[in-house]
């Protein structure tokens, strides 16, 4: 049952001189606050919807700008949750005009006869939690006060419109209008001079027809923006055939995509694509008019890397060029200060051509800034333009300024939403704030939000946020409340996320950076829709973890925690393989889990292109072995670094760390030779061990003849390989040679034992098991063996080694005796540096391409190289700053390391 059985009417109430009694109070009437009114009657719970505005469509009230429309195609914008309001609507275009959305607003209104809840009109103005009724008491400037056991801010991420922050504003005499708060009566601009300030997607969606009506536009931008020709006109046919051919799984697809709107995920990357191939798919991209499309179609790192995104955005320079006539002004146009889509890319209808319009001229504010605005025009510190109507494109206090409009939001102990928020939003799930029970957000910031299709999003939150009430009030509880330690596990998780994409290389409305004073941040979340989905059903099903539940006459309920721990790539890759349902390689046998090994390397990408791969032999302990040598295309002769790869002695072989070895080979500008040592079971202890020691000395002394660099070499492994590089630089030590200048090991094993922590915490789930560590140390050598330091490195004399990088991961069973091994170096005076990835699992710094987010870790690791052959290190746009999720070096081992 409800818990405030009567939902008090509001005129009654306001008779009563009493608040408007409800389960739930709604701010906005928009695309969110019409759904949630009705899952909310739906669900039996009393709700009112105070709306601002005179009627419903949130944004699309406000915004009746010429050239309004949406830029999600149509059919992808709009609701799904009843299949027969879908077969009831059809929408004319590709991408609908306001007033037609506003329509479909009011049909959705009238059908599920929502406007008896609503209170248009209605502003909030102060919203209180009152600990003692456990109930928000909300003020507003009409009519009775509300009283509600939960109050939800439906209130849109780009319903705030931002003050222009130009001088003078009000001395200008002319006509004013905002994009954002557009009249309801027909603006005249015919024989007029209009100036537009502002290049986002208002402005290039009114630019064109502004220009039309006229007498002279000038145009006043700040930035320049990418835009691409929408090519409006009926739904398209193929789109609208998946949809029609099977709806219901079309939008569930939708559901668990990136961006909210089914498109495959692409695979391949833009190194692996020729020219041509990449021209081929960006010419379909701009053809088909599709911001999703050119988001996630052309090339699987056009969003994550800057090199990848620079071929991308050179080519959309490449069609401005060729459209706007004057050079000047398509120079000026021409967007060089951000990655394609880390600033939202806009859809238009002939804008680059407009400035072919002899009545229409562009103002660079970079070259001239306004510097006022005066009764009759706009001074830039260059000249005077005498404007009759200025229009104001200026955009959103975005995310945070709807929320934040209503002042104060007060929770626990008085605390105010704007203090809490002073320096950026923080939010769990982007849903609800610690300190703020019963509060909840729709599509707030720390949610994919503005990153997706709204309408995807939009459902999702509401679907969660009444399934919750539903099952809280079954359960008795009556009050919900994020805690803080989970609140500040997403904050971390929304760090390493945007850390993976671009938008951190950009100044914009995502980060706050459009409103002066306003603190900075990516505010949306970047990990996708699909995989958001999951963590809020997971978050569900692990009993409301990260929250705090009470009621009265139950048990308060606390599963307290951080949903998602992994790196957000890792966590797919995680998730990928455990849908694989695999089994346990231990099981396979050597030779089986050998073709599994081969296998699954041959499906993943391929490496990056370097100067040159040769394959060899060398001479090993007891014979010749393999080995594969990556060559820098920059001129040598190189350093070299000897590479074991991992495997736990038994799998892989010189080949099957091909991607990394190109990654650090190109990273760091050094010769990787690559070793196939030999392979328990049928080569036990010591052979790999012996091997490896060989393999160093037999690379040294042919330094010259592979084009190295005479002198010392480094060693590196990674698991396995990097147990075989620590032995070799203790073995080189006690035998005279080879020269080693460091080494660097990578999740190495260095110690038989299974007693650390690390090797229970992550006994299973993450891939390299306990029980398949059991195995490889079984095929390896006998128990009897295990002691010796030419397999247990850490039981060695570490003094007088070559300095060292140790990298461990947190995820992984081997952390902890990567760690004692730096520890023990770090004691015995060897310099050493510890980079501890946060977040990762043992495979995460070597699949390359795969998780991205291991990239810095990469970087580190190929500076550390540099470090020890004496070179200059390299810094990368977009790679530079902390790694995602890599400590530096825990500084009290640097300085024992002296
Ligand atoms: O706002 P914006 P918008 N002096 O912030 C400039 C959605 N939307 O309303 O970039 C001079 O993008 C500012 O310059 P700069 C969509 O998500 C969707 O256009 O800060 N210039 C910028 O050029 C969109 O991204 C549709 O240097 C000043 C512009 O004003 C979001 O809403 C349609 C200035 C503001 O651009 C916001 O779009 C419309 C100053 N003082 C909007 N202050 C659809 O198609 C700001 N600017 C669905």
């Amino acid at each position: 049952m409800p818990d405030v059985t009567v939902a008090g009417s509001a005129s009654e109430a306001t008779r009563n001189g009493q608040p408007q009694q409800v389960d739930v109070a709604v701010v906005g009437a928009g695309f969110a606050g019409l759904y949630l009114l009705h899952r909310l009657r739906k669900a039996g719970l009393t709700a009112v919807a105070l709306e601002e505005a005179g009627d419903v469509g949130g944004t699309w009230y406000w915004n009746r700008y010429p050239g309004a429309r949406c830029d999600i195609q149509t059919i992808d914008y709009s609701y799904t949750f009843d299949p027969e309001l879908e077969s009831a609507w059809k929408w004319s275009e590709k991408y609908a005009t306001q007033p037609e959305i506003l329509r479909y607003l009011g049909f959705v209104a009238d059908r599920y006869e929502l406007r008896r809840d609503i209170r248009f009109g209605t502003k909030v103005t102060a919203a209180n939690w009152d600990e003692a009724t456990e109930r928000w008491q909300l003020a507003t400037d009409n009519g009775a006060a509300v009283a509600c056991r939960y109050y939800i801010m439906a209130t849109g991420c780009l319903s705030a419109p931002k003050p222009p922050e130009i001088d003078g504003v009000k001395d200008f005499k002319g006509e004013v209008y905002f994009t954002g708060r557009w009249p309801h009566e027909e603006v005249k601009l015919a024989g007029k001079r209009v100036a537009v300030i502002g290049t986002g997607s208002s402005g290039i969606q009114a630019i064109p027809l502004i220009a039309e009506q006229a007498a002279q536009l000038t145009v006043f931008q700040r930035t320049p923006n990418f835009a691409l020709p929408a090519h409006n006109g009926p739904p398209p046919a193929d789109r609208m055939a998946l949809l029609e051919g099977d709806r219901a799984t079309y939008r569930e697809q939708a559901r668990w995509s990136l961006a909210g709107v089914p498109w495959p995920q692409q695979t391949a990357v833009s190194w692996q694509l020729s020219d041509a191939e990449r021209r081929e798919r960006f010419e379909r991209a701009w053809a088909a008019g599709d911001l999703v499309h050119i988001l996630t179609q052309l090339w699987a790192d056009q969003g994550v890397d800057v090199d990848g995104n620079a071929l991308v955005a050179e080519l959309l320079r490449e069609k401005i060029r060729a459209t706007v006539m004057d050079p000047e002004t398509a120079a000026a146009l021409s967007p060089h200060d951000h990655p394609f889509g880390a600033k939202r890319p806009c859809l238009d209808t002939n804008y680059y051509a407009t400035y072919n319009r002899p009545n229409v001229t562009l103002v660079n504010l970079r070259q001239e800034p306004i510097k006022e605005i005066t009764a009759s025009g706009i001074t830039t510190d260059k000249r005077t333009f005498d404007i009759d109507v200025i229009v104001f494109a200026t955009g959103f206090d975005a995310m945070t300024g709807a929320i934040m409009a209503v002042h104060p939001i007060t929770g626990r102990g008085g605390r105010s939403l704007s203090d809490v928020w002073a320096n950026g939003p923080q939010t769990y799930l982007g849903l609800t704030v610690a300190g703020f029970p019963n509060l909840f957000m729709i599509t707030g910031p720390g949610s994919p939000s503005v990153l997706s299709n709204m309408a995807v999003s939009i459902e999702q939150h509401i679907d969660w946020v009444a399934d919750r009430l539903i099952a809280m009030r079954e359960a008795g509880f009556t009050t919900v409340e994020a805690t803080e330690t989970a609140q500040a596990g997403w904050a971390r998780h929304m760090a390493d996320c945007a850390t993976l994409t671009l938008h951190r290389l950009a100044n914009t409305w995502y980060t706050g950076a459009n409103v002066p004073g306003k603190a900075w941040g990516v505010m949306p979340y970047t990990g996708g829709v699909g995989p958001y989905r999951s963590i809020c059903n997971e978050v569900a099903s692990r009993g409301m973890l990260g929250f705090r539940l009470t009621g009265p006459g139950v048990a308060e309920q606390c599963n307290d925690g951080e949903v998602v721990r992994l790196q957000p790539d890792v966590r797919l890759v995680l998730g990928m393989l455990e849908q694989m349902n695999l089994p346990p390689i231990e099981s396979l046998g050597a030779e089986g889990a050998r073709d599994f090994v081969n296998q699954f390397n041959k499906a993943r990408p391929p490496g990056r292109p370097v100067g040159e791969v040769i394959d060899g032999t060398l001479q090993g302990a007891e014979g010749p072995l393999p080995y594969r040598l990556y060559r820098p295309a920059t001129p040598g002769p190189h350093p070299i670094v000897v590479y074991f790869h991992g495997g736990g002695w038994v799998l892989g072989d010189e080949q099957s760390d091909d991607p990394f070895c190109r990654d650090m080979c190109r990273r760091s500008g050094m010769i990787f030779v690559s070793v196939g040592y030999r392979h328990a079971p049928e080569h036990r202890f010591p052979a790999a061990a012996e091997d490896g020691y060989a393999a160093t000395c037999w690379i040294a002394e042919h330094a010259a003849e592979l084009g190295g660099k005479a002198g010392p070499v480094m060693v590196a492994g990674w698991s396995a390989g990097g147990n075989i590089a620590a032995v070799t630089c203790q073995l080189a030590r006690d035998r005279g040679g080879a020269q080693i200048s460091g080494q660097l090991l990578v999740c190495p094993v260095t110690d038989c034992t299974f007693d650390r922590p690390s090797y229970n915490e992550n006994a299973t789930g993450y891939f390299l098991t306990r029980s398949l560590m059991d195995w490889f140390w079984d095929s390896y050598c006998s128990p009897a063996e295990r002691t010796d330091p030419r397999v247990s490195p850490l039981r060695g004399k570490l003094e007088n080694l070559p300095q060292a990088v140790v990298v461990t991961c947190e995820f992984d069973p081997l952390r902890d005796e990567g760690v004692a091994y730096a520890e023990a170096l770090a004691a015995a005076g060897v310099p050493v540096e510890q980079l501890k990835a946060r977040g990762h699992f043992h495979s995460s710094l070597t699949m390359v391409d795969v998780v991205i987010t291991g990239v810095s870790g990469r970087a580190q690791m190929a500076n550390a190289l540099r470090r020890f052959a004496g070179l200059p290190l390299e810094r990368r746009q977009g790679e530079e700053g902390a790694a995602p999720g890599l400590t530096a070096p825990p500084r009290e081992i640097d300085a024992a390391a002296g």
